[in-house]
């Protein structure tokens, strides 16, 4: 059996690079909802519908786990999803809060989309741990977008000296670690927490051994999403699909 991934669209690929480090050989069926890109400017009832829609899709593939690779999805839409579908579902956010507690880490900083942060699911699970609270609207559209021009500028807006310097900073956005050279290169001292290693490391897979070819589906932009994929995986060799609504 495959495993279903899903984000609006490109960030959730570094969801599927640590799960295929941990697994390689399980069939990964990955979908972009670019169509609906960006989901951090969706309402709760847009999330669902669109989240309900795209797993009622990828279980027609066979998946024995579903991965939101998404934390704007994965804020408000985690629970609409288990009362709907009955399949593991594997959010983004437990594992890297749950072991933040755990390890008692204090001065954090968090930076998602606006409606990770308008939810508020960090910040009740992590309280006084979190020194700053940023919402980085145009940081996802920098990762989405192939062209990088003015990424450094967008990175200086959002991330000051002073988070930086004094707290370990969470991309609550699967988009973001697709800019961690860039964030390196303005602050090279920077602590940077990727939750898709906690998530990645908590997953637990029965049937790892498909050895079946990957399929990553995409709601629109065929051919953008293609050139994406073979930059971020370095290879040609893709099976790539078009599924519109
Ligand atoms: N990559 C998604 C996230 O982790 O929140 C959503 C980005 C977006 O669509 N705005």
């Amino acid at each position: 059996m495959a495993i279903g991934i899903f984000d609006s669209g490109i960030g959730g690929i570094t969801v599927y690079k640590k799960i295929k480090e941990k697994y390689p050989n399980v069939q990964v069926i990955y979908f972009a909802d670019l169509q609906n890109f960006p989901y951090g400017e969706k309402t709760e009832k847009e999330l669902n519908e669109f989240t309900k829609n795209i797993t009622t899709y990828l279980m027609n593939f066979d998946i024995e786990a579903l991965i939101i690779a998404c934390n704007t999805a994965s804020s408000v839409s985690k629970k609409y999803l288990e009362k709907n579908f009955n399949i593991d579902i594997y959010s983004i956010i437990e594992p890297i809060t749950n072991y933040l507690n755990a390890n008692e880490y204090s001065n954090l900083s968090l930076i998602a989309t606006n409606m990770t942060v308008r939810s508020n699911v960090y910040q009740e699970i992590l309280l006084d741990k979190l020194k700053h609270v940023v919402s980085a609207p145009k940081l996802v559209n920098c990762a989405e977008n192939l062209d990088k021009s003015n990424v450094l500028d967008v990175i200086k807006e959002y991330i000051s000296p002073d988070m930086a310097k004094n707290t370990n900073i969470i991309l609550a956005c699967t988009h973001f670690p697709l800019l961690s050279e860039y964030i390196y290169k303005l602050y090279p001292d920077i602590s940077l927490l990727d939750p898709a290693k906690y998530l990645s490391e908590s997953l637990s897979l029965k049937n790892i051994n498909d050895n079946k070819k990957d399929v990553f589906i995409t709601s629109d932009k065929l051919e953008y999403f293609k050139t994406q994929l073979k930059d971020i995986l370095k290879t040609e060799d893709l099976d790539v699909r078009i599924h519109k609504w």
